[in-house]
């Protein structure tokens, strides 16, 4: 069997546009965001065109390989702009504005996650960082393998975890407050599963940019409606 011509491999969810309902955030999932097609095209050429690397983490002196590959595209002009951002590929442009069209915001970077079977993931953690701004909002999409999206209240322990299964060609927003109030985390799993990739667009801010200005300009209330 040549893996990538299996056009069954990856399971979709329903279509519809999912808008959670929890405390402290914006969270918004549309499954079926690309079709099955585009999401089969877009998982062979970002696997296998990818310069994708290892990340190393410095915790409290040691260096740590995080359970996943990374890559890093980040626009050029951006002030300050990592010097292991890539240039963006021609697939990377079109899937950027899909997801700029459906949410009427600019992002001019994305994280690329590579969870090549089940011993990959991320721990808890909140995407919110000293050049993203006070309610950063990210755009996820993903293709390949479903893996389990999980998020947990920072501060409420009342409230119970959510569980989101990312699916092939699935888009979901976190917006507002939501990586201000809640954590989020992609559990390893015992389950004999496939790559996955998922890719995260963010805005990050020039020194001089007014953060204030580009959320109100681009409220993602706009989105919402
Ligand atoms: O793989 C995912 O769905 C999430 C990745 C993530 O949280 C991150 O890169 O910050
Ligand atoms: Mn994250």
């Amino acid at each position: 069997m040549t893996l990538f011509n299996d056009t069954e491999l990856f399971t979709t969810g329903n279509r519809g546009k999912i808008v959670y309902n929890l405390p402290d955030t914006e969270l918004i999932l549309i499954d079926n965001f690309f079709t099955k097609e585009e999401s089969d095209r877009f998982y062979e050429k970002l696997l296998h065109q990818t310069k994708w690397r290892e990340y190393e983490m410095e915790i409290y002196d040691k260096t740590y390989t995080a359970p996943r590959m990374i890559a890093w595209y980040e626009d050029k002009d951006n002030h300050g702009s990592s010097p292991n951002g890539l240039d963006w590929t021609y697939e990377l442009l079109t899937i950027r504005s899909r997801v700029e069209k459906e949410t009427q915001l600019d992002f001019n970077a994305v994280l690329l996650n590579l969870y090549r079977n089940g011993k990959d993931g991320v721990g808890w953690h909140s995407d919110k960082e000293h050049n993203t701004g006070q309610n950063p909002i990210i755009a996820s999409v993903t293709f390949g393998e479903t893996r389990m999206f999980r998020l947990r209240h920072k501060f409420r322990k009342d409230i119970p975890q959510v569980e989101i299964p990312l699916h092939h060609g699935s888009f979901l927003l976190m917006a507002g407050t939501t990586n201000s109030f809640w954590q989020h985390e992609v559990p390893k799993t015992a389950r004999n599963v496939l790559p996955r990739i998922n890719l995260t667009f963010r805005r990050i801010y020039r020194k001089e940019d007014n953060v204030q200005h580009f959320h109100t300009r681009n409220s993602v209330q706009k989105f919402l409606l």
